[in-house]
């Protein structure tokens, strides 16, 4: 089963906790500290995978989670790193966030993305010792994994897509010039995905797509709809082929006006996309008149071919092969892949109510430690906020000394340190 859109929750592993630990030695209660650091959670990675070829793997489990870190210990043993995950998809695919923003388009095999990011490993005792806190009886919390949304999408690297009405002869054309074999037969929408194949034209190769039947009215929702055209936004050229035969009933002028349309509607710059025209069925009686009629009506080249004879098939390929060569020529790189990263850790103050609350990695980084009833822990904290420029940013946004300020679950009176004798005050918490 071929499946080109998925929707993923992705959860990065948690980094484990230090640990505040003490070498104990006879005749000495409390020796050096040697508490280890917490290991980091695995982050969550995309990759760009040829042997993938559908994100069905995506749609039947749509939750991924990567390893956690493990906690430190003492002795001066640290965690162990979380397993980083990564997830393999096809080339061609596009993620985007929750919000829609394209994060990361894989257009090339091995390209890869962090798409979630490991939490932090705690520091321990050890680790945070320093001058001022010779022996800490604290450590830090471990970091939560990141976790959110996202959306692959795959969108099939082609070189020309063929478009056509139902039972125009689009799969029996791609079996006819290259090695794919797609179901074939005469009733409409015989071919519900796409089907690649490879064309080779004297030396040259290049890769076409089948693309499911299009009718007038795609755009509302009408026979397959047209969601599976966005397997044509990347093919160079296109191939509009046309279905003269009296079966079908709309006319071939009249096909490559609702073609033209229904790519239009779905993405303008597929109807700007170079392409050609050819009238298929050319064994059937009527078929060269009503390619002649319209190349007059078009004032341009209509191919008069048959898919199942292979009468003007090298023509055609040459032709696309050309086109595609052009295409090529004018701009070689395909789109590379874009990437917004997540914020950068900071901070931000804002007003709820009566208290303050302060948001952000910096700021939560700051207080995270094992217990802040302990008050060195606690001087050592305000020390960090101190620091990372928090007091100074709740004083610019008007916070009062003995007002209330909220970081994540920790709740504390804000102290002005600036009016209390400056930032290295001693023993302030
Ligand atoms: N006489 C004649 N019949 C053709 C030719 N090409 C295709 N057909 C017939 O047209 C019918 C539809 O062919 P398909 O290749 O399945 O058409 P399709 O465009 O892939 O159709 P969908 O997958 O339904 O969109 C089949 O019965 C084919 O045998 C041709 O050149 N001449
Ligand atoms: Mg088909």
């Amino acid at each position: 089963m071929f499946v080109d859109e998925a929707i993923v929750r992705l959860r990065a592993g948690d980094g484990g906790a230090g640990v505040a630990s003490f070498h104990r030695e006879r005749g000495r209660p409390r020796g050096r500290p040697e508490g280890g650091s917490g290991g980091r959670g695995g982050s969550i990675v995309v990759l760009a995978d040829s042997e993938v070829a559908t994100l069905l793997e995506y749609r039947r489990h749509p939750h991924r989670r990567a390893g956690d870190g493990t906690h430190g210990r003492g002795d001066l043993q640290h965690g162990r790193q979380g397993a980083d995950l990564v997830l393999g998809v096809p080339v061609g695919t596009v993620v985007r966030d929750a919000a829609g923003v394209v994060l990361a388009d894989l257009t090339e095999p091995g390209a890869r993305v962090v798409l979630v990011e490991g939490g932090r490993g705690g520091r321990g005792n050890a680790a945070l010792a320093g001058p001022r806190h010779v022996a800490p009886t604290f450590a830090e919390q471990g970091e939560y994994g990141e976790e959110a949304e996202f959306t692959f999408e795959l969108k099939l690297l082609a070189d020309a897509a063929i478009i056509g009405f139902p039972n125009a002869g689009k799969s029996t054309l791609i079996a006819r010039v290259s090695a794919a074999r797609p179901k074939v037969a005469d009733y409409p929408f015989t071919t519900l995905e796409p089907n690649l194949g490879v064309v080779e034209v004297d030396e040259r190769q290049f890769v076409l797509a089948d693309i499911p039947g299009l009718v007038a009215g795609a755009a509302e929702g009408r026979g397959l709809g047209h969601a599976f055209l966005r397997h044509a936004e990347r093919a160079r050229a296109l191939v509009l082929l046309l279905d003269p035969s009296p079966l079908q009933e709309v006319p071939v002028a009249a096909q490559h006006g609702v073609l033209v349309e229904e790519l239009r509607r779905h993405d303008p710059a597929l109807a700007a996309r170079p392409r050609l025209v050819a009238v298929n069925k050319a064994d059937l009686s009527g078929a060269a008149e009503a390619a002649a009629a319209l190349a007059a009506a078009l004032d341009g080249e209509v191919h008069l071919v048959s898919a199942v004879t292979g009468a003007g098939l090298p023509a055609l390929m040459h032709a696309v092969a050309d086109l595609v060569d052009r295409a090529v020529r004018e701009a070689p790189e395909r789109p590379g892949y874009l990437l917004h990263r997540p914020a950068p850790p900071g901070f931000s103050v804002h007003r709820e109510g009566e208290r303050w609350v302060v948001r952000g990695k910096a700021a939560e980084r700051a207080v995270a430690l094992d217990d802040l009833t302990v008050p060195a822990a606690a001087d050592f904290a305000a020390r960090r906020l101190t620091r990372a420029g928090v007091d100074e940013a709740l004083r610019r946004a008007g916070a009062r000394p003995g007002d209330e300020v909220q970081i994540g679950d920790l709740v504390f009176e804000f102290q002005d340190e600036a009016e209390q004798g400056g930032k290295d005050g001693e023993g302030a918490v």
